[in-house]
């Protein structure tokens, strides 16, 4: 403690000022954003000192900026992985270097779990079961084809979204995912992404999104191409984000299934105790609900993000 650079945050970093450095995924949608708000705020409320990088979605970014935390010697490193896979190697280098290591929002699939002390985030199996169980609580009896816009490719998110909707599916053979490509969690790709499937699919009943900023994209191609989103074609999304449930509360999307991104106290309490050498459960996760029409009007104007 004590000998790390300061970043240029806002804590004076003196003897017991905790350095933090968190590698961020991205900014790639309106969920990103509010985590890396929550972040910021609440390590600077919390007096921790922040080293903020943002790895543009790159996971070769990442591995970077986590060896260089480990050659500054920050107290702690946290970190929300882009995708699963690939990561012990830096690990173990941040292991030998006895810096704790907590994962935030994306988890790893390393089958050492001593690698890293904590994972703070969602349930995102469960998130794909919501969307499903909606979908299948419609009650349609006719054939129901579903087109999937999925996260970026190896993202937990994005493997456990389409595990979780598969299953639920699995009990209506009338439903079934015709189409399924990743649009890597971003407008633009969610856009590009229906403009080929309204193309190459002939009868789409339902988009699936696995996030709401694919399908604000998705809403953007499906009205160009003089279509009704809401209407004639069903949008099911995940993240509860304003601008999605601005879209929600305008009937162009019918159900998103909420993923806090407001992260930030939590990752502060938890870099905190694995500080200070307690125990910290092997895995925290947040609380979340779902919404429709009326409950994203009446959510709308205290919304936080
Ligand atoms: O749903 C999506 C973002 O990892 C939970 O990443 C996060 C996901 C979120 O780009 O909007």
């Amino acid at each position: 403690c004590g000998s790390a650079p300061s970043g240029g945050g806002e804590a004076a970093a003196g003897e017991d000022t905790i350095t933090l450095g968190f590698s961020q995924v991205g900014a790639e949608s309106g969920w990103r954003s509010a985590n890396t708000q929550s972040i910021q705020d609440s390590a600077a409320e919390a007096g921790i000192e922040l080293q903020f990088s943002d790895a543009q979605q790159k996971q070769e970014n990442q591995i970077r900026a986590i060896r260089s935390f480990i050659q500054q010697r920050v107290d702690v490193i946290a970190f929300s992985p882009v995708v699963e896979t690939g990561w012990d190697t830096v690990l173990q280098e941040a292991k030998r270097a006895q810096i704790p290591v907590v994962l935030t929002d994306r988890s790893v699939d390393s089958a050492d779990t001593s690698l890293y002390a904590t994972f703070l985030g969602s349930d995102f199996i469960e998130e794909g079961r919501k969307a499903g169980q909606w979908l299948v609580d419609q009650g349609d009896t006719g054939p129901v084809n579903v087109v999937e816009l999925q996260g970026t490719t190896g993202a937990a998110p994005a493997i456990d979204r389409k595990e979780g909707f598969a299953e639920v599916i699995a009990g209506a053979p009338n439903i079934q995912v015709v189409a399924s490509q990743t649009g890597d969690f971003t407008r633009s790709g969610g856009r590009q992404v229906m403009e080929a499937f309204l193309v190459s699919q002939p009868d789409i009943d339902v988009v699936y999104a696995h996030n709401d900023d694919m399908a604000l994209g998705a809403i953007e191609a499906i009205e160009a191409a003089g279509r009704v989103p809401g209407q004639d074609i069903r949008i099911i999304s995940v993240d509860a984000v304003k601008d999605g449930m601005q879209a929600l509360a305008d009937g162009k999307i019918n159900f998103i299934v909420e993923c806090n991104p407001l992260l930030g106290a939590q990752l502060m309490d938890l870099v905190e105790a694995v500080h200070a050498g307690e125990q910290v459960p092997a895995r925290v996760v947040t609380e979340e609900t779902v919404f429709d029409q009326q409950a994203a009007i009446a959510a709308l104007p205290t919304r936080l993000y």
